[in-house]
């Protein structure tokens, strides 16, 4: 039997941190032993908000080098550049002519993001979820492995599918999300009432996977924890009901500070519990950044170990992997709207 497809993506803007490893790559990387894989650099993605050209030629192969260094193997995964395969933007236009604007108005990422610039919104950051169903739809993906806050991005991927299946007859497989439960959604570290995002204000929201140890330090060391004193890893948000009126606060920037020390280290949050059990959050802190200071080291020495020249070859083979499954797709698509080939 044929292995079932995954297909994920990032994009070329901002420092990728924590969450972005924890909520995906570190997904990928298990995953793209039992899948066939596709990572995508998704640089038409990045540029709806405004990016300086420089800066972006710089973070496409910054990412990919991240990628590489995370552990996705090209031998066993396609990375590539999605500029470098057009049928994401062709698929993407067609997709358009499906999708309702009332739809896209839904989505929360559309409306916090446009919520920070009300006037100067451009109709790229409007149809990005569109796009995102076009990259997703192209490679006939079974199981897209991703964060939390990517889940609706993702229904409405299916319901485009859906719909052109309807209008047009069986074409696209309705995608799954994949997400961990710990993993899905890593929190700011200033603020564990928001996640951790490339685009906070404060560099104290983020840990990113390019960090020295000494910011590594600064940051933990600055994060805000809960009231009280004790390790204790809150599972569930707090009952607030009158029969039990003396129930436990919820710690959820201990909470979260847990949850990361747990998927670096794979101890689970009552091993890290007992283990300091008695001492206090300054040192579940200075142990929480040892164990991001060892993660990160190795990271680090591979990343930095990778020249430009071998990543771009490597995402070129990427693309020339891809293509031929791209442009078989969108042919079927086309044919099927009634486009002369
Ligand atoms: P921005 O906040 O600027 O939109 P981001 O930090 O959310 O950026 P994306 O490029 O949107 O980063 O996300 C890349 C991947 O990382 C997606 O699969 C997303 O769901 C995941 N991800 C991002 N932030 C987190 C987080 N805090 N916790 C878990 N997963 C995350
Ligand atoms: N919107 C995603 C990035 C992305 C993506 C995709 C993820 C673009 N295309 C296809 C999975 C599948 C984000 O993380 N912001």
């Amino acid at each position: 039997m044929s292995k079932q497809r995954i297909f994920s993506g990032i994009q070329p803007s901002g420092n990728l941190h924590l969450g972005n490893y924890l909520g995906a790559i570190k997904n990928w990387v298990k995953l793209q032993n039992d899948f066939d894989s596709i990572f995508c650099v998704v640089d038409l993605h990045a540029i709806t908000v405004p990016q300086d050209p420089e800066k972006i030629r710089k973070k496409i192969i910054e990412v990919a080098k991240i990628y590489l260094a995370c552990g996705i193997d090209p031998k066993k995964s396609a990375i590539f550049i999605q500029s470098h395969v057009p049928e994401h933007a062709e698929l993407c236009w067609i997709l358009n002519t499906l999708v309702k604007i009332s739809e896209l108005e839904r989505m929360t990422q559309f409306k916090d993001k446009s919520a920070k610039n009300k006037e100067g919104v451009g109709m790229g950051l409007f149809d990005y979820p569109v796009l995102m169903a076009a990259d997703i739809l192209l490679y006939d993906t079974q199981v897209v492995p991703v964060g939390e806050d990517q889940l609706q991005h993702i229904e409405i991927t299916r319901t485009l599918a859906n719909r052109f299946n309807k209008k047009f007859g069986e074409t696209f497989v309705i995608p799954e999300p994949f997400i961990t439960r710990e993993g899905m959604r890593i929190m700011g570290l200033d603020d564990p009432a928001k996640k951790m995002s490339k685009s906070a204000e404060s560099e104290y929201n983020y840990i990113a996977l390019t960090d020295s140890e000494e910011a590594v330090r600064r940051k933990i060391k600055k994060a805000v924890t809960d009231s009280g004193t004790e390790i204790k890893y809150t599972d569930d948000p707090p009952r607030v009901d009158e029969a039990s009126p003396r129930v436990e606060a919820g710690k959820p920037a201990l909470k979260n500070l847990i949850n990361i020390y747990s998927l670096l280290s794979d101890k689970k949050p009552q091993e890290i519990e007992e283990l300091y059990a008695g001492k206090g959050y300054a040192e579940f802190k200075e142990g929480l950044a040892e164990v991001v200071v060892d993660f990160l080291r190795p990271f680090q020495e591979k990343y930095n170990a990778l020249t430009d020249e071998e990543v771009l070859k490597i995402l070129q083979a990427g693309a020339e992997k891809v293509r031929p499954l791209a442009r078989k797709k969108l042919e079927e698509v086309k044919k099927k709207v009634g486009f002369i080939l």
